[in-house]
């Protein structure tokens, strides 16, 4: 694969420090001598450095949203650009808010080829927040409603461009939603399984499913993936953790699982918090599930069937 490296050292969406170190982290990691040694092909389009928007005004329930706003027009053009031009973009984050511009590229590139966008959204939280029901006014926990084009938000994007459909948005490990958001999920129809979900009928029977509406659908799938999805046990590398996470195994088997469907279009890589790591432990991990999930396996056999 072509394989494009875009780093997003946006921290602004998350109400604290640290993130913006996440995308040198990974590259300490060795994510891209990790993935070339996997046989694909690896550019480092370094880090976007954008200027806040000051066309927007300030919003009180969207803290930072001049910044968040350059960083979600900044990635719609460039994650657009890479997968338009036969790549897939991996953006190193950066908190959770870059996925409104890396999400929406996507879905413009899936509208372009005709095909519909499907969102695998691995995290604790739902981020389907908006400046309506936030808590906190961190836009990090609003990019799921952003994309799916919902909310008032301020005019970071053109309004009429594609959205995802809420009922193709897959959330796997949540475990800490907010009053309102729950309402707003179950509204538009997302489809969330959570911790009991997974406890109850393991993460490889969650995944066939998913996976098999992709292929039904001849989707693209673009996986967003957050620190604080797995257990903090061992990922602390996370300002938002939340106990009771992804096992290691589970972790892998998703991207294993993924990695045999070739469906992946593109990946985040999202809330590493160097600062708050524990020896590079949590950016290790991220590195080695990208492995994963772009090829690196245990024995040469295919996954068995459901
Ligand atoms: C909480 C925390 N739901 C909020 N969200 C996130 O502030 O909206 N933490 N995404 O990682
Ligand atoms: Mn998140
Ligand atoms: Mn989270
Ligand atoms: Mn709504």
């Amino acid at each position: 694969k072509k394989i494009t490296l875009i780093g997003a050292p946006i921290e602004e969406g998350s109400g604290r420090r640290g993130c913006a170190m996440g995308p040198a982290a990974l590259r300490i990691a060795c994510l891209d001598t990790t993935l070339a040694d996997l046989g694909h092909t690896v550019t480092d389009d370094g880090d976007l450095k954008p200027l806040p928007a000051r066309d927007l005004p300030n919003h009180k329930g969207a803290n930072n949203l001049q910044i968040v706003a350059a960083f979600t027009r900044a990635l719609d053009t460039a994650v657009h650009d890479v997968a338009r031009a036969g790549g897939v973009p991996i953006i190193l984050g950066g908190d959770h808010a870059l996925a409104m511009g890396s999400v929406s590229g996507m879905a413009r590139h899936a509208a372009d080829v005709g095909r519909p966008l499907f969102v695998l959204w691995l995290d604790a939280h739902a981020d389907f927040n908006s400046p309506a029901t936030t808590p906190s006014g961190n836009m990090h926990g609003m990019p799921v409603a952003f994309f799916c084009g919902e909310a008032e938000f301020a005019p970071i994007l053109d309004k009429d461009r594609p959205f995802v459909d809420p009922k193709k948005v897959f959330q796997v490990g949540i475990r800490s939603v907010d009053e309102r958001e729950r309402e707003e999920i179950a509204k538009h129809g997302v489809n969330v399984f959570d911790m009991r979900a997974i406890d109850e009928t393991g993460m490889a029977h969650i995944m066939h499913e998913i996976i098999a509406t992709v292929k039904a659908a001849n989707g693209l799938l673009h996986v967003s993936l957050d620190v604080d999805f797995l257990d903090p046990e061992f990922a602390p590398g996370v300002g938002t953790t939340v106990p009771g996470g992804a096992t290691f195994r589970e972790a892998h088997l998703i991207m294993e699982m993924l990695c045999d469907t070739g469906l992946v279009s593109s990946l985040d890589l999202v809330e590493l918090n160097p600062f708050l790591d524990d020896r590079g432990k949590s950016a290790r991990i991220l590195v080695e599930l990208t492995a994963s999930l772009f090829g690196r396996r245990i024995l040469d056999r295919p996954t068995r069937s459901a």
